[in-house]
């Protein structure tokens, strides 16, 4: 028998090329996430439940990369999802919150808090009524006192069609904050708002979609309702769709491709996981716009122990790429990416983007509780495949009395619970390793992601080699 090598990225690393760059901002790190879809930076944040829900994906949007909203919730609740992040920021808000006039003030305060919004349009039979904001109830003491006694009633409208810069004007000049969009009948087609303009104008790098609202992307499962998940989550306005199933070489996951294509041709979508050109090019036959590589790389997955299978993550990144390229079709590299230096050697071996999990979990994005344990921060992340994680999904689709089923003691895990430290903003941390991927292209002498991966030399390194790459012979502080 035959036995390959598998690399992954701590056994090799990229000969320093002469470089035609003195400053980093000449790189350029736009990339295909997808057939159709470019990201200003290459970097993906897990659909996990301890990592991507709309505020890691509202984050990741502005800095230029996608977040991708974990299936483990209702459908309900991942179009939810979908939605904060599609009415975070817009040049106009399409179907903008609205309230009835006859309703009380104890209402209004609720569904402001409830969508995280200062305002709410007011509606009448269709047509906009008035408009009531925060400022007008916050210290309003009579909770039972009626909208329409304490709305706006004269609102400064625009007419539909008007651009950003008309927009910015109108605000300016009557000096306020929300701008109803209306029709000659005045129906209510959208509201413009200065915090998005702001907002528009301090991410300038953002990912958005041609309505000028960030980049977002959500997962579905290859069982149950998977079609009528994926058919609300893109009647919410997901971007790109991605089939999320641990061996994504298997006639399950080609199915719910060819069924999800079948169902919604324009559907961009990306599915996965598969570690090998074979893996690669039969989803690419099913139709899918990008591939998503990785089989056990995962900093919680236990898969290559539990079944003994995987590939190396570079290689499995090399093999997948040489298929897909023939295709024009982009490859995720998913899991094991703990610094800028992994990200760049993944890109190098022809990866299009990254996958991160634990990088990004523990932040102040990342869903769940921060807690103390020894007086340091932590927050969870688990795997999707840990035993935790798996009966709060059954629990959430069975109910309770699960938790006393037998078939838990059946399940095998293929993932572990752990913490990850406390680290702040994501932002920062994505600025780093957008940072060091940059001075990657620099020593490869490449300005923009192909050109590095046209110029890419690895090297092998021994153990030694290893030791000498990191700090050594010193205390770090
Ligand atoms: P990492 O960034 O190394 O933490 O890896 C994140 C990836 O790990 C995910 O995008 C997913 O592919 C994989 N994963 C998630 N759960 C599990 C598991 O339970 N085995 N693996």
């Amino acid at each position: 028998m035959d036995i390959r090598e598998g690399l992954t990225f701590d056994d090799v690393l990229l000969v320093p090329k002469r470089s035609p760059i003195v400053s980093r901002s000449q790189t350029d790190l736009r990339t295909k996430l997808s057939r159709n879809i470019t990201l200003n930076i290459p970097i993906i944040s897990a659909n996990m439940d301890t990592v991507t829900e709309s505020g890691m994906a509202i984050a990741l949007a502005r800095e230029g990369g996608i977040g991708i909203i974990h299936r483990f919730m209702t459908i309900e609740d991942q179009v939810d999802e979908i939605l904060k992040v599609k009415r975070s920021e817009s040049v106009m808000i399409e179907q903008p919150y609205t309230i009835k006039p006859d309703v009380t003030v104890a209402e209004a305060k609720k569904a402001m808090a409830e969508y995280g919004v200062s305002g709410l349009l007011v509606e009448e039979g269709g047509k906009l009524a008035g408009i009531i904001t925060r400022r007008d109830i916050t210290f309003e003491n009579n909770n039972r006192r009626k909208v329409s006694e304490l709305m706006t009633k004269e609102v400064i409208t625009a007419k539909a069609g008007l651009t950003i810069d008309q927009a910015k004007e109108i605000l300016h000049k009557q000096r306020i904050e929300k701008l109803p969009v209306i029709d000659d009948k005045r129906r209510i087609v959208g509201l413009i708002t200065s915090k998005d303009i702001l907002k528009m104008e301090q991410y300038p790098h953002a990912s958005k979609d041609k309505k000028g609202r960030l980049l977002v992307g959500a997962a579905v499962g290859v069982k149950g309702d998977y079609l009528e998940r994926a058919e609300a989550l893109l009647e919410a306005g997901a971007d790109v769709l991605v089939v999320d199933i641990a061996h994504g070489h298997s006639d399950n996951a080609i199915n719910t491709v060819h069924m999800i294509k079948k169902a919604f041709p324009s559907c961009e979508l990306i599915a996965g996981n598969v570690a090998t050109g074979e893996g690669a090019r039969d989803l690419i036959k099913a139709g899918v716009d990008a591939v998503k590589v990785g089989v056990g790389s995962g900093s919680i997955c236990i898969t290559r122990v539990v079944t003994g299978s995987g590939v190396p993550q570079l290689t499995a990144v090399i093999d997948s790429v040489s298929v897909a390229r023939d295709y024009d079709i982009p490859v995720i590299s998913d899991g094991g990416i703990r610094n800028s230096g992994d990200i760049t050697k993944a890109l190098a071996a022809g990866a299009s983007s990254v996958m991160v999990g634990s990088l990004f979990g523990g932040t102040d994005e990342s869903p769940g509780k921060t807690l103390v344990k020894n007086g340091k921060k932590f927050k969870m992340y688990r795997g999707m495949a840990s035993f935790y994680a798996s009966l709060g999904r059954k629990y959430r689709e069975e109910g309770p009395q699960v938790v006393d089923s037998d078939d838990l003691n059946d399940y095998v895990p293929e993932g572990v619970e752990a913490m990850v430290p406390y680290k702040g903003s994501v932002v920062e941390i994505v600025r780093q390793l957008a940072g060091g991927l940059r001075s990657g292209l620099s020593y490869c002498g490449a300005k923009t992601i192909a050109e590095m991966q046209k110029n890419a030399e690895f090297i092998r390194m021994t153990s030694a080699g290893y030791t000498e790459s990191q700090p050594h012979d010193v205390d770090v502080m």
